[in-house]
């Protein structure tokens, strides 16, 4: 539905892709010959330096300063924690889907988002931290999840809006990640990108269903959207002016765009999805400005943004409790996992 960011093949106005790859790579050459001088942390700067400045990926195998490392697990491992407990507002409904197709539609769903969770603590491993780290890290309250999953699913057409509005702010956040300068990191974005884009679709048919049927259906629709429309507007993070990590992770190409700049994205797509979907956002500041040529919008309340990080959202305590539960009762799993792996290596073959 909303394509991707990657440019063209006659893009650019510097002799089009094939002469700027061949450039990247004259570069790339270039500054590998002065990194291989060996202990000089000079020439490995420049090495990095050069990598990121042509665009290409920093891989598991090469130097990369400890700030670089240590900014990415802290994203990538934030984004496989929101991965997991995102399970939780939804697969609270599965039992209670309206009917067998959108029972299974939803069990899939779920399971998807147990992958990504898995490829992201991949992504993040390959950077020399393991996944029972960061499980740790983020059981003990010192890694964080998304702000959107402590909001509460009170009736089905929450999955719809969680499908339209959250699974839409996470395509429009994380195509630009594909072109993250980390190569796992970009790699498994590609594949939850694409996986994402079905969601979003399929919440987005959910609302539409809703929106036509009975007017108690209609009214349930919209509430949701009503509901879930600034939550989904805080995905994004803090404006600008107070991001801590944006400057710095644009510089790494890490991110590609701001927060902000993202936000009005989200905001100027959804405006023409709504009227198809005959649902009102619930912004009465919302007007298309001719001299920007966006959506003026009011923004979501930052400081309710921050509690919930914080901890005190209306669900912060269940979702933690729940994953603590999951956690401990998945022991035994894990126990006879480990054990058969061991055996396995024991086994001398005939
Ligand atoms: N929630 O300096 P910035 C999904 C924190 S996946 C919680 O702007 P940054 C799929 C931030 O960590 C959704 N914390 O930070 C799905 C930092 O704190 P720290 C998750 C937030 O990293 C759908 C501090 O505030 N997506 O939905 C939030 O440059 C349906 C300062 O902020 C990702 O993780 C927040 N909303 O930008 C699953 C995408 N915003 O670490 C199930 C990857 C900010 O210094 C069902 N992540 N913070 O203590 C990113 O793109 C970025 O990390 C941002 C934040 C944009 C989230």
């Amino acid at each position: 539905m909303y394509g991707n960011d990657f440019a063209g093949p006659d893009a650019g106005s510097d002799g089009g892709l094939l002469g700027q790859v061949e450039a990247a790579e004259a570069a790339l050459r270039a500054a590998a010959l002065r990194g291989r001088v060996e202990g000089d942390p000079a020439a490995l700067q420049d090495y990095f330096d050069a990598v990121i400045a042509a665009d290409q990926k920093i891989e598991p195998r090469d130097w990369m300063p400890d700030a670089y490392r240590r900014g990415l697990v802290r994203q990538i491992a934030q984004h496989a924690h929101s991965e997991i407990i995102g399970m939780q507002p939804e697969g609270s409904w599965i039992t209670r889907a309206p009917s067998l197709k959108r029972k299974a539609i939803l069990l899939a769903k779920v399971q998807d988002e147990a992958g990504h969770g898995l490829y992201l603590y991949a992504a993040a491993e390959t950077l020399g931290v393991s996944r029972a780290e960061l499980v740790d890290m983020l059981l003990d309250g010192r890694q964080k999840y998304s702000s959107i999953f402590n909001y509460p699913t009170l009736t089905w057409a929450d999955i719809g809006a969680i499908g339209w509005l959250v699974d839409g702010a996470a395509i429009v956040n994380q195509v630009p990640l594909c072109r993250c300068s980390y190569g796992p990191y970009a790699r498994a974005m590609i594949r939850i990108c694409k996986e994402e884009s079905f969601h979003q679709r399929q919440g987005y048919e959910i609302l539409h269903t809703l929106s036509r049927g009975t007017q108690a259906q209609h009214e349930m629709a919209q509430d949701a959207v009503d509901r879930w429309w600034y939550p989904s507007l805080a995905m994004f993070g803090p404006p600008d002016t107070d991001s801590t990590h944006s400057a710095q992770s644009m510089a790494w190409k890490i991110k590609r765009f701001s927060n902000d700049d993202l936000r009005q994205r989200f905001v100027d797509m959804c405006v023409q999805q709504a009227g198809v979907l005959g649902l009102r956002i619930p912004d009465p500041g919302l007007r298309w400005n001719e001299e920007r040529q966006a959506h003026d919008f009011t923004a979501p309340d930052y400081d309710e943004l921050m509690r919930v990080i914080k901890g005190d959202g209306p669900c912060n305590e269940e979702r933690m409790a729940h994953r603590r539960r999951a956690h401990s009762e998945g022991a035994w799993v894990r126990e006879a996992a480990a054990a058969y792996a061991a055996k396995q290596q024991e086994v001398v073959p005939a």
